[in-house]
């Protein structure tokens, strides 16, 4: 691979990383004279034949029938339907075909909405060659729901003992204590009812301080070209300890042993969307989302970017496309009632000022490009999805953290955070990415004290127990400054969020 993926947002999980993240925020603050007007750059995105491409083809009508509809147009223009999604009238499509894009319109009639190469790259895993279609056409075969265990829970209403007993590394974790989940944890550590959704790079679920809270049946890999694949095993990690990192902090367990989570009572589903490379394709994304809503999951995380480009931009026709389909999905989950946490991004950008993007597309040969304000960053600029920026032990916003008035909504610890790494070992790691797995287990805290609470409500909720912080220095000085009052600004939004007021 010529460009070193860096989509996840953990800064510090190798060491180079942590370099690269530091020379994008100097990058990001670099003060441009272009305006927010101005359209975006081209990304021409070459299709020829014989190159094995990638799309995502959106249906006018988002149900079963229309859905079949553009399944035929896919074939008819020489495509293989990898996967179909009638929820939301999506269909993910293979072909080697310069001509697809052109054909899939021109077949599909009035049946088919848009049409976008989801890569630049080729299709590095191949076509799936079992496409049976249980999973693909038609509404009916899905996974309803799942029953729930209840081995001794702790149910929301209950009172706790006052004394809370410390696991051994309690201590060291100075992020629960600034979002005041030690607090929390007084009243409840959450419910076994409420299950997090963890679109990540797989979770280690051996670790012993994870083992107890992992959900099987629920967890899944959707890196094999976005169809669903539940084989055991299938979901656990294999390049990246990012995803182990972030379980451990939303829901490593009160046993004895090691850190606790946010929420160390509720269970964790691994939603694997990170291929072996690091890349997580949209429609990885898509299979994630659409599975979070169709096992019942109450709380997403997704520490990540979608690849290839950092920003997707509504006045590209390929960039548009993708960007619907990843949006109906996140759409179609939140109204089955799963509420989606996001980080911010490791740019140091001002996300309400965009203006350049160098870092895009990042799976062939990134070019400089004007960006404007209609680019967004996906999911976490996505409508209903929780932006959450990333703060240092002294309460500053950390130096990489994206920023922007109107877009950042909370913000919670992302510098130095201790948690769960593979080997069953620990490791402390920095990134946005480790901000949103906080805002994550607050809300599946506020879930299980709530438990009727829809994703809006939540959302609500959240921003207003948030605890205000005033706009102060980033970290070193580091990037765009902060604007806003202390109610919501650039840095914090609506302030850090507090896990004490989610419970009470
Ligand atoms: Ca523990
Ligand atoms: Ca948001
Ligand atoms: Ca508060």
């Amino acid at each position: 691979m010529t460009y070193r993926p860096h989509r996840l947002r953990g800064v510090a999980f190798a060491a180079s990383g942590a370099l690269l993240a530091a020379t994008m925020m100097v990058a990001g603050t670099a003060a441009a004279s272009t305006t927010a007007q101005d359209a975006s750059t081209p990304v021409p995105v070459s299709t020829p034949d014989g190159y094995l491409m990638s799309y995502v083809v959106n249906a006018k009508v988002a149900n079963p029938g229309q859905t079949r509809l553009v399944e035929r147009a896919v074939e008819a223009s020489g495509g293989v339907v990898v996967q179909s999604w009638p929820q939301i009238g999506v269909v993910v499509a293979h072909s080697d075909r310069q001509a697809f894009r052109a054909d899939v319109v021109r077949n599909g009639g009035n049946a088919v909405e848009s049409v976008g190469a989801s890569r630049t790259a080729a299709v590095s895993e191949g076509t799936p060659t079992d496409l049976s279609p249980s999973w693909g056409k038609g509404a009916s075969g899905y996974q309803k729901g799942h029953a729930k265990p209840a081995n001794g829970d702790l149910s929301s209403g209950d009172a706790r003992l006052d004394a809370v007993v410390a696991d051994p590394r309690e201590g060291e974790q100075w992020d629960n204590a600034q979002i005041k989940a030690d607090q929390a944890h007084r009243v409840t550590d959450g419910s076994r009812d409420v299950l997090v959704g963890v679109l990540d790079s797989g979770i280690e679920a051996t670790h012993p301080d994870l083992a107890a809270n992992i959900d099987a049946a629920d967890s899944v890999n959707c890196t094999a070209a976005g169809r669903p694949d539940m084989t055991p095993g299938a979901w656990g990690p294999t390049t990246s300890g990012h995803g182990t990192h972030v379980a451990g902090t939303i829901a490593a367990a009160r046993n004895g042993v090691g850190i606790v989570g946010v929420a160390p009572n509720v269970r964790l589903a691994s939603v694997k969307v990170v291929n072996d490379d690091g890349f997580i394709y949209p429609e990885y994304a898509i299979c994630g989302f659409v599975w979070a809503g169709l096992h019942k999951m109450d709380v997403t995380n997704n520490s990540y970017y979608v690849d290839p480009m950092e920003f997707w931009c509504d006045d590209q026709p390929d960039q548009a496309a993708v960007r619907t389909a990843v949006e109906r999905a996140v759409t179609w989950s939140t109204k089955q009632g799963v509420v989606h946490a996001a980080a911010a991004g490791n740019s140091g950008k001002d996300l309400a000022n965009k203006t350049t993007d160098t870092a895009s597309p990042n799976d062939t040969k990134p070019i400089a490009r004007t960006i404007n304000n209609g680019c967004k960053d996906i999911p976490t600029e996505l409508p209903g999805v929780v932006t959450v920026s990333a703060t240092t032990q002294a309460t500053s916003l950390a130096s990489f953290s994206n920023r922007g008035l109107g877009v950042i909504d909370v913000a919670a610890p992302g510098r130095s955070i201790l948690s769960t790494y593979p080997g069953g070992t620990y490791a402390r790691l920095s990134g946005t990415s480790m901000a949103s797995p906080h805002v994550a287990g607050v809300l599946a805290l506020m879930k299980s004290a709530h438990p009727s609470w829809t994703p809006a409500q939540l959302i609500d909720a959240l921003g207003a127990q948030a605890d205000d912080h005033a706009c102060a220095p980033a970290e070193g000085n580091a990037g765009p400054a902060c604007t806003g009052p202390a109610t919501d600004n650039s840095y914090y939004g609506e302030g850090i969020v507090d896990a004490l007021d989610a419970v009470s």
